[in-house]
């Protein structure tokens, strides 16, 4: 199946890992690239020797392309952004913000860059700004979401721009994936599906419950900071909704979350913990390598389309 986004990108099938904080390390990213999609570090909150460290230990790993992921709210991503050059990286994609102020940088150096979106408004103005492609990310995704699904959101952006658009959200298998390029995208990216990847670095009791969770198991947290943020219901949950119900204000809230991603990926602590996870986790029934998870798509995808 070759796509806009094979072809730019160099690799061999149309899917790509979310660069997801805590989660998308380089042993996750190398193991994905190797299947022939295109794995990502997320840089996430980590500072930026860090992830200088996390792109050479997966160069170690893989001569396939792969890529970094900026969250533009990390307090390091100036220095972040740079690492990426000096590390000869080949793709970035941004999320949770816009990242025209490194754009040129990038551009320069030749990196492709691929900014998650979740409007029309901001695939136009990436789009202008330079971007190579952009995700598509709908509000059914794990993490940080904005408010359009991804069926609506796709093939408006899709008839907004004239670069591939790569759909996000919602999305773990060959149906998924059938379907997306149906809507006019040229790939898709998946992040749920990969948590629950035998490469995964994250804690047995978060993938467990990944597996056990049905179709209405998440939530969202944060609607009245401004961060939306869609995990898998748990006590964290019920307390944080219960404050915000109540007009907590944001260092409150805050100090219910700060630390909780890593309790939960790291530490396996699924009561305190945020379980970001999107909708389709209910689909998600056991473990498989990444290599297992790829074929198996682009299998069911094929027979479709
Ligand atoms: O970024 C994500 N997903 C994420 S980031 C993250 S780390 C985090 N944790 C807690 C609170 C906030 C962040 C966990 N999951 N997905 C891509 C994405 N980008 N979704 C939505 C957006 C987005 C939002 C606003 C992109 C651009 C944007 O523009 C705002 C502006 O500057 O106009």
């Amino acid at each position: 199946m070759k796509t806009d986004i094979t072809k730019l990108l160099g690799i061999e099938y149309p899917i790509i890992q979310g660069g997801m904080a805590w989660v998308a390390e380089h042993k996750l990213a190398a193991a994905v690239s190797n299947a022939g999609g295109l794995g990502l570090i997320g840089a996430a909150s980590a500072p930026a020797e860090i992830v200088r460290e996390e792109i050479r230990k997966c160069k170690a790993l893989t001569d396939k392309p792969f890529g970094v992921n900026v969250m533009l709210l990390n307090p390091n991503a100036e220095e972040v952004a740079k690492v990426i050059v000096e590390e000869g990286v080949k793709v970035v994609t941004t999320g949770a913000g816009n990242p025209a102020k490194y754009m040129e940088m990038w551009k320069k150096a030749g990196v492709k860059v691929i900014p998650v979106v979740a409007s029309v408004a901001m695939a136009v103005l990436m789009e202008r700004a330079g971007a190579d492609a952009v995700v598509a990310e709908g509000m059914e995704s794990g993490g940080h979401i904005g408010s359009t699904t991804t069926m609506a959101l796709v093939p408006q952006v899709v008839d907004a721009v004239t670069i591939p658009v790569i759909a996000a959200g919602g999305i773990a298998d060959g149906r998924g994936l059938a379907a997306a390029m149906m809507l006019g995208a040229s790939a898709v990216q998946m992040g749920t599906r990969f948590v629950a990847a035998k490469e995964s670095i994250v804690h047995a009791n978060y993938k467990e419950k990944l597996i056990k969770a049905k179709d209405i198991d998440s939530t969202v947290t944060g609607t009245t900071t401004g961060h939306p943020v869609r995990c898998i219901r748990n006590k964290m949950t019920k307390e944080y909704l219960k404050l915000e119900k109540e007009g907590a204000d944001f260092m409150e809230l805050e100090k219910l979350t700060l630390g909780s991603l890593r309790k939960a990926v790291i530490e396996g602590d699924v009561v305190n913990g945020t379980l970001m996870a999107g909708q389709i986790a209910g689909l998600i029934k056991e473990e498989l390598s990444c290599e297992e998870i790829i074929r198996q798509i682009m299998e069911q995808a094929e027979s479709l389309m």
